[in-house]
């Protein structure tokens, strides 16, 4: 079925799917003792919002059909989360979670388009999703559809100059139906982003290239669905939600340690986290 319509937020179930999510994205890396779990983490709340809070218009039996919304995970070394997502939408079975990053798997170590249904995007190399996200964009327009593209970029990955060529370009474009979210974490691979590459006033650098620009807590189902609605509501501009999350979400000593990035964690540190993710507090 189609998760089209509801705009109502079932917290109950979103927060159980969140928990379940968590697991998935723990027990695909652990097994395939690499990946990226802490940045999955990150992001369960937003991607869930986009597929189960009546954001994202999809039919996940029919992945290719023409009206369909697109989601495209920019920061596609989250994959774990991607897959874990589209199975608990449909387009496959949960069971394929188990063959992460396995030689000649579809389910890689980062997406790859065409080899699983609801992948709208090679990526993986950090900055081009939103490039591809406005290229849909375009060509919706070419054939008379206006589905939406929503674009999940990582902070990191905005320090990656394709960014803002596209983001120049959609503002120029006047594309109101391309919705990226930042998964603003504060942290890329080798430490804090402010030390790495310092992307602040981040709200006024996206303003000045002609987005709508908003913030929301970004573990937050009601605070994203809120600033997505709105976002929707913008038809002249392009939005994006710089959504303010921790990278590993949900673990304790993970969210300590960004050293976790590209790190699977092993059978003991497994053990504790799925202790943590099982009495899930917040
Ligand atoms: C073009 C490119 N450069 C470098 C990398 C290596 N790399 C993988 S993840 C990552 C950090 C990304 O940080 P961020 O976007 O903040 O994502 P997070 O894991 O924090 O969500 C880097 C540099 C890459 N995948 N692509
Ligand atoms: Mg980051």
């Amino acid at each position: 079925m189609s998760q089209s319509v509801s705009t109502s937020l079932d917290l109950p179930v979103l927060r159980d799917m969140a928990r379940e999510v968590r697991l998935d994205i723990l027990d695909a890396t652990t097994r395939a003792g690499s990946g990226h779990p802490s940045s999955s983490w990150s992001a369960v709340e937003i991607v869930l919002t986009l597929f189960f809070g009546g954001v994202l218009r999809y039919r996940s039996k029919d992945p290719d059909w023409p009206e369909r919304d697109r989601f495209i995970m920019s920061k596609g070394h989250a994959a774990p989360l991607l897959y874990a997502v589209l199975a608990h939408a449909g387009y496959f079975d949960r069971s394929e979670l188990n063959r992460l990053r396995e030689v000649d798997s579809p389910v890689q170590g980062h997406p790859i388009q065409g080899m699983m249904p609801g992948v709208e995007a090679t990526t993986g190399s950090l900055g081009q999703g939103l490039s591809v996200g406005l290229g849909h964009i375009l060509g919706g327009r070419l054939n008379d559809l206006d589905y939406r593209v929503y674009v999940l970029l990582g902070d990191g990955e905005c320090e990656a100059g394709q960014v803002w060529e596209a983001a120049m370009a959609a503002a120029h474009f006047k594309a109101g139906n391309l919705i990226a979210i930042l998964d603003y974490n504060k942290y890329q691979e080798t430490g804090p982003i402010s030390r790495e590459m310092a992307l602040e006033p981040l709200v006024e650098k996206w303003r000045s290239f002609g987005w709508h620009v908003t913030e929301a807590d970004g573990h937050d189902f009601a605070s994203l669905l809120t600033r997505l609605s709105e976002a929707q509501a913008v038809s002249d501009q392009p939005s994006i939600i710089i959504a303010h999350t921790v990278k590993g979400k949900g673990v304790s000593f993970v969210e300590k340690d960004f050293t976790f990035h590209g790190r699977a964690l092993n059978p003991q540190q497994a053990a504790l986290a799925r202790e943590e993710i099982d009495h899930v507090t917040w």
